[in-house]
């Protein structure tokens, strides 16, 4: 005691010296680095099992913690506004409240039970009950990319994570905006391969924008504040926050800051100024422009600057997959998306061009194509992206742009107005001329059968019925994406989502489902394939427990059909274990899980299902559509092929 009452008065002096500033100060609940003569004994409230105390004298209270250092720290609890002494999980609850989070998924074990519990006693976070970890992930995923809130996703230890990883890698390679919440072992136990231990930090560090362990709950609501604040600025993407059981039982005086400081982390928003008047005047004595949109604009919530930049310059645009519908597809100067699966247009424009501009777009290999071939042409290259390490790792960049798109592209249109030059209109008018000639290959023609289902006929039925609607569309990952991606005209962004970097077979389900929670008036389609439904299709049963009804476009062509399209075209046609034998009969499968299922086997009632479906506005619907199983996508650069060596059909094989 008399030793508590020493450690007391030293505290009071430290911190008497700072008081009057704390309690002006927005957070006044914080600790400050103390002296201590003794090292304390757990005074009057040892019985907190934190390794922290509670002083108290007359009306003021001071919280006590050492760090391993030996180092004290101590927090004012004093009156008007006393925080409140709450365990570890109750902590994360409130981080997450302060943080506006109004859904999670994810799946209990006993690392998390603690939290679950605290969960259990709020209403304002609804939690969503997945059926494997790897839809947890996917499903906040699916939210975050839909509406641009970091999606929050909640797993055990151990299997909880390993089965986690695949969502959380997927979201890393698209720079989703993420904070998963993982259980850990109590900090005693870690390292002793423990029961359900596994070393979440070291397995996610390569596959995400930052991790934490946790390890004293003290440090918990700051961290939240970090992984929050890490995520969803500069170049977002996903944060793992490793909670231990005890630091989720442990109690602490609970307060959240309102702003985080890293000296380490610092991401620049604006543009420079200088580079930004280079680009001006490349962009405005350009020949044959290009305007290439990617992610970037959407992560930005840039499409606006975007359209007032384009409609100013009149150039062509193309878009990246991940970029689709920050230029509306029916934008006269759009091109179509480029790249491996591009438009004609869009990639002959990509290779000619003299000036590219490239937004929020990484210059992926899927998108170049050969970087040699890409080489062999002279063009000069300005790019825009938030991170550093984008710019000049594939191509090499002129003019890099450090920044946000949105503040860059503010101050690229301030100048291009205020700037004396003016683009040339006979060079542009030559180069528009050109591109109307590479659009006349009409690239994207496939033959029509009122025999066989073509996937292409699906997806262009889905936009027609859909035009001008409320509405979502989800992929998968394969020939399906790539004919929602083509056939599906987004005109605004954020409408499509789907797995680009990682190409995820399995997140189409889930990431409707996140999405549909979020927008429940709006109709969410999931283009899917019969392999990519089968690895997440336990969540036909989340739809139901939560009321999340969205529709599934299943284009069943029997065969793994991205596989077997590289393998009639690069392994002489030898279908290695790409072919789907016994497939179940979704329909009853769909009805099994409480849905409505319906088989579409032939061109004419591929309409009528879809209007059905969509009016079963209450229902999520799964829709086994039979579609050919022959049907190839065009058009197609081979992998070692530049990109203007396009094959737009079977007669160029
Ligand atoms: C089967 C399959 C086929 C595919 N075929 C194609 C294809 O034909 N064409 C195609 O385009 N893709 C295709 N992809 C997708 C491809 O793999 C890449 O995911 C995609 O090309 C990357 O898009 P992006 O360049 O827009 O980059 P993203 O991954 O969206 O990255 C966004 C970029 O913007 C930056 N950024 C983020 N936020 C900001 C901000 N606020 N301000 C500034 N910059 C920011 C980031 O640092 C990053 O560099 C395919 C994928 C699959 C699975
Ligand atoms: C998890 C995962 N495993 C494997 C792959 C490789 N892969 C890409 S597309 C594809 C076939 C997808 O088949 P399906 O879902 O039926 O779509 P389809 O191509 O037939 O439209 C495969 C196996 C992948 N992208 N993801
Ligand atoms: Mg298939």
């Amino acid at each position: 005691m008399a030793l508590a009452r020493g450690l007391f008065s030293a505290i009071i002096f430290v911190f008497a010296s700072s008081r009057s500033g704390l309690n002006r100060h927005p957070n006044r609940f914080r600790w400050q680095a103390a002296q201590a003569p003794n090292p304390p004994h757990k005074g009057e409230h040892a019985g907190d099992p934190s390794p922290q105390m509670l002083f108290e004298e007359g009306h003021r209270s001071f919280f006590v913690r050492e760090n391993p250092k030996g180092l004290f720290y101590i927090m004012d609890m004093s009156s008007p506004t006393t925080p409140e002494v709450l365990n570890g999980s109750d902590i994360l609850v409130r981080c997450l409240q302060a943080e506006g989070v109004k859904y999670m998924w994810g799946y209990p074990g006993g690392a998390v039970l603690y939290i679950y519990d605290a969960l259990y006693k709020q209403d304002t976070i609804q939690h969503v009950l997945v059926r494997h970890e790897q839809a947890a992930v996917h499903a906040a995923d699916g939210y975050a990319r839909a509406t641009g809130d970091v999606g929050v996703a909640l797993v055990t230890s151990g299997p909880g994570v390993t089965n986690a990883i695949t969502g959380i890698a997927t979201a890393y390679m698209d720079s989703i905006p993420m904070v998963i919440i993982t259980g850990q072992v109590p900090t005693p136990a870690i390292g002793l391969d423990a029961f359900q231990e596994c070393d979440t930090v070291g397995i996610t560090r390569p596959i995400v924008k930052h991790n934490f362990l946790v390890k004293d709950v003290a440090d918990l609501a700051v961290t939240m504040k970090k992984a929050f604040h890490i995520a969803r600025t500069g170049r977002p993407g996903p944060v793992v926050v490793d909670v231990p059981k005890d630091v989720s039982l442990n109690k602490t005086a609970f307060s959240y800051p309102e702003t985080v400081e890293m000296r380490s982390y610092n991401p620049v928003r604006k543009g420079h100024g200088g580079q930004i008047r280079k680009a001006v005047q490349l962009i405005l004595g350009a020949k044959r422009p290009y305007i290439y949109t990617g992610g970037g604009v959407i992560l930005a919530n840039a499409a606006n600057e975007l359209r007032e930049l384009v409609n100013l310059l009149g150039y062509p645009t193309t878009s990246t997959l991940m970029g689709l519908g920050a230029i509306a597809a029916s934008d006269k100067t759009f091109l179509g998306m480029l790249g491996m699966h591009g438009t004609y247009e869009a990639n002959m424009t990509m290779q000619s061009a003299d000036v590219v501009l490239a937004v929020g777009a990484r210059f992926d290999d899927r998108v170049i194509g050969n970087p040699k071939h890409f080489a062999q042409v002279e063009r000069k290259i300005i790019h825009i992206d938030i991170d550093p390490s984008s710019i000049s790792k594939r191509v090499k960049v002129d003019i890099p742009i450090v920044g946000d798109v949105k503040d860059v592209l503010i101050e690229l249109i301030a100048q291009i107005k205020e700037s004396t030059q003016r683009a040339d209109p006979n060079a542009l008018a030559t180069w528009w001329n050109q591109i109307g000639e590479w659009k006349k290959r009409e690239c994207l023609k496939y033959k029509t059968s009122d025999e066989v289902i073509k996937p292409q006929f699906v997806v262009e039925t889905l936009a027609r019925l859909t035009r001008g609607t409320d509405c979502y569309v989800t992929s998968d990952v394969g020939q399906h994406q790539m004919f929602a991606a083509q056939f599906y005209p987004f005109d605004e962004p954020r409408r499509w989502i789907n797995s680009g970097g990682l190409g995820t077979m399995g997140v189409g389900l889930p990431y409707a489902m996140g999405i549909k929670l979020a927008k429940p008036d709006a109709d969410v389609f999931c283009v899917t394939g019969e392999g990519s439904i089968q690895m997440c299709i336990q969540e036909l049963s989340t739809c139901l427990q939560y009321q999340t009804p969205v529709k599934v476009l299943s284009l069943n062509n029997r065969y793994l059909g991205m596989v077997r399209q590289w393998q009639q075209l690069d392994y002489g046609s030898r279908y290695s274990h790409s072919y789907m034998d016994a497939l179940p009969d979704f329909v009853k499968l769909a009805e099994a899980y409480g849905h409505v299922g319906m088989l579409i086997e032939r061109p004419g009632d591929v309409e009528g299902a879809l209007r059905e479906a969509i009016k079963l506005k209450d229902r999520t619907v799964f829709l086994d559509i039979r579609t050919d199983p022959t049907e190839n996508v065009w058009p197609m650069v081979k992998a070692g092929q530049g990109i203007s060596e396009m094959l737009l059909g079977s007669e160029d094989l």
